[in-house]
């Protein structure tokens, strides 16, 4: 077992991963492969609370994968791996089950939106939280580096974690949350209110990493911008939540800090800031699709990464899962 912390996130394969999965989650995971023992996984399980088709779901399994490779996650150096392939996930979602209460899931906001986004209402759906809780507690995890969005659901993570260890003893890590200072939550480009989401129905509301250099251009030229007066280039989340949110795609793609930026563009126009985004935009995805299509060419490769590292996160889930079965009493052979 490892001496360094434990690292654990998750993404799902809902979609093409938009630039908000990127800047929120795996950028960073990126940057704590270095510094951490970091387990990363490709949620199916959590996919399927949304039904989609099965040629669709296996087709964005691996589109995920080779994505995550593209953007520089290292085998070598972290654990990637299918939810699915590892059925102590599934396990523990059961256990932890039994120590969640209904009105703390009714509660949960994603829950409260989606309910009324999706035609399939499903049990999966309303018990997400709890299975994301098992995501994370089965390896100990120190720390979990999300966007904002998800702060809620880690918050419950480590609600149930206190409650079990609180009956059974020090069972579980509680664990703390890494929070991207400055990409807090990118939103929708023509609903700025709302979140980015890889699963819209409407492709014009993100940039994903696949998109070429005509869909970028015309994506950003559509975004919402504000029409306050004077219309000039600031970030303030309250009355320009438009630009706020192009400035926040920006510095992040670029590593320019939004204060640097304002001062750069200050006399410049909504227009001038769309099209050195495009630019910016542009250059960074082609990198990333040129790897991504790499890395989707060799499935063999792929197989054999996920192969791996189901493999090694099986040992440290069984130790948690051995421990749980013992607290709780489940007799064993
Ligand atoms: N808009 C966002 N801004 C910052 N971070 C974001 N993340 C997602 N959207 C944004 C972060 O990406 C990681 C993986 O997310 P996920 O696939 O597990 O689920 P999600 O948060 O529900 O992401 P989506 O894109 O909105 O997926 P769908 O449409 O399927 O629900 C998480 O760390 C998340 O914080």
């Amino acid at each position: 077992m490892t001496e360094k912390k434990i690292v654990f996130s998750g993404i799902q394969p809902t979609g093409c991963i938009t630039i908000g999965n990127y800047i929120g989650a795996i950028s960073q995971w990126k940057i704590l492969q270095k510094k951490y023992f970091c387990i990363y996984c490709i949620a199916d399980l959590h996919a399927i609370t949304i039904c989609p088709e099965k040629y669709i779901l296996n087709k964005n399994i691996l589109d995920t994968l080779s994505i995550c490779l593209a953007c520089g996650i290292k085998p070598e150096e972290s654990i990637i791996f299918i939810q699915s392939h590892v059925p102590q996930h599934a396990q523990l979602n059961w256990v932890l089950n039994c120590f969640t209460n209904f009105g703390e899931l009714k509660r949960m906001t994603q829950f409260k939106e989606k309910q009324y986004s999706n035609k399939n209402v499903n049990i999966g759906l309303f018990n997400y939280p709890v299975l994301m809780a098992a995501d994370v507690l089965l390896y100990q995890t120190n720390k979990i580096p999300v966007g904002k969005d998800q702060i809620q659901h880690i918050e419950l993570t480590r609600n149930i974690a206190r409650r079990f260890n609180s009956i059974y003893g020090n069972i579980f890590k509680i664990p703390e949350t890494i929070i991207n200072k400055n990409g807090f939550c990118i939103k929708s480009l023509l609903n700025p209110k709302k979140k980015m989401s890889k699963s819209d129905i409407n492709t014009n509301n993100f940039i994903s990493l696949f998109d070429d250099d005509i869909l970028v251009k015309k994506k950003i030229n559509n975004a919402i911008t504000d029409s306050d007066n004077p219309s000039i280039i600031k970030y303030d989340l309250y009355r320009k939540p438009g630009i706020s949110n192009l400035l926040n795609i920006l510095s992040n793609i670029t590593g320019i800090s939004i204060k640097k930026l304002e001062v750069e563009l200050k006399n410049e126009t909504y227009n001038d800031l769309k099209k050195y985004l495009i630019k910016e935009l542009c250059s960074f995805l082609k990198e990333i699709r040129e790897k991504y299509y790499f890395y989707r060419k060799n499935e063999k490769y792929l197989n054999n990464i996920i192969f791996s590292g189901a493999e090694i996160a099986k040992k440290y889930a069984n130790v948690s899962i051995d421990k749980v079965f013992n607290a709780i009493g489940l007799y064993k052979i």
